[in-house]
């Protein structure tokens, strides 16, 4: 199933921009050599925009496919930071996250702060479903969190809102010019859809550190690096223009596409 929408996917943006595959599988392939404002960069921006209208109009509100227990056969392969080494993280697991909270700022009438009980002590929902990596792999799992749409509404989301940008508490990259802590975004559609879950459980355990403890979301019907783990704070924005290199998280800032639906 989601082997025919990766090739649907590359067959409508090869259809609208009557380029060719190998051009495309550049498309989803990382290259630290595109940067902002390059021109190539900006050509793949223009193919990801038609990408999202496209599959914006075919996929509407269909859900993941979910799975069954016996598809479970490994556990959730960890990737990525899998052991943040930063000092506000590993004090709050040293206390096994009870002075974490989770921020909701932004374009908000009611910022939130809520702690790890408040959040399970919302109606839940568990799913199985298939965790795509853009490095090729993938793996069967079973979630369970908090509907991403009930802490909106408890926010109750301003008008002029448009995405929901996710802050965490680890760092990816150590570049010269200081830490960067891992950054991503959605737009409202995916944040309101029914199988996004801000996710506490892994496999009807304890989420655990390496998949993103204590909190992580799962946008299901996108690639891997669209769900940050160890999350700090919710912000709802109108822009990314104040947020890291302007492309609304830090794989997109390397040239990454923003839209990665699978
Ligand atoms: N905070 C944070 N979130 C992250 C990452 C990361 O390095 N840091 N890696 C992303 C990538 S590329 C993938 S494939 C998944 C991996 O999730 P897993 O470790 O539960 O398999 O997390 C995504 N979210
Ligand atoms: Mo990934």
């Amino acid at each position: 199933m989601a082997k025919f929408v990766i090739s649907r996917r590359k067959f409508l943006t090869s259809a609208s921009l009557g380029v060719s595959g190998i051009m495309l599988s550049g498309c989803d392939a990382f290259d630290s050599q595109l940067r902002v404002g390059d021109g190539l960069r900006n050509f793949l921006e223009g193919a990801n925009g038609l990408t999202w209208r496209a599959q914006r109009l075919l996929a509407g509100d269909s859900l993941a496919p979910e799975f069954t227990e016996a598809d479970i056969r490994q556990p959730q392969r960890p990737n990525g930071v899998t052991a943040p080494g930063d000092d506000v993280y590993r004090g709050l697991l040293a206390n096994n996250f009870a002075d974490w909270r989770l921020e909701v700022s932004g374009l908000v009438e009611k910022p939130l702060s809520l702690t790890r009980e408040q959040l399970m002590n919302m109606p839940s929902r568990t799913q199985i479903t298939r965790h795509d990596c853009v490095e090729g792999w993938s793996c069967i799992a079973k979630w369970t969190g908090t509907p991403m749409s009930l802490v909106l509404d408890q926010a109750v989301v301003k008008p002029q809102a448009r995405y929901v940008v996710f802050h965490c508490l680890d760092t990816i990259d150590r570049s010269l010019s200081g830490d960067i802590k891992y950054y991503g975004s959605i737009d409202l559609i995916d944040a309101r859809h029914p199988q996004t879950i801000l996710a506490f459980g892994l496999n009807g355990k304890p989420l655990p550190v390496e998949n993103g403890a204590p909190l992580r979301v799962r946008v299901e019907r996108q690639i891997g690096y669209k769900m940050p783990k160890y999350l700090r704070r919710i912000e709802l924005v109108d822009s990314f223009a104040a947020i890291g290199g302007g492309r609304g998280g830090y794989w997109e800032d390397n040239g990454y596409d923003w839209y990665g639906g699978i």
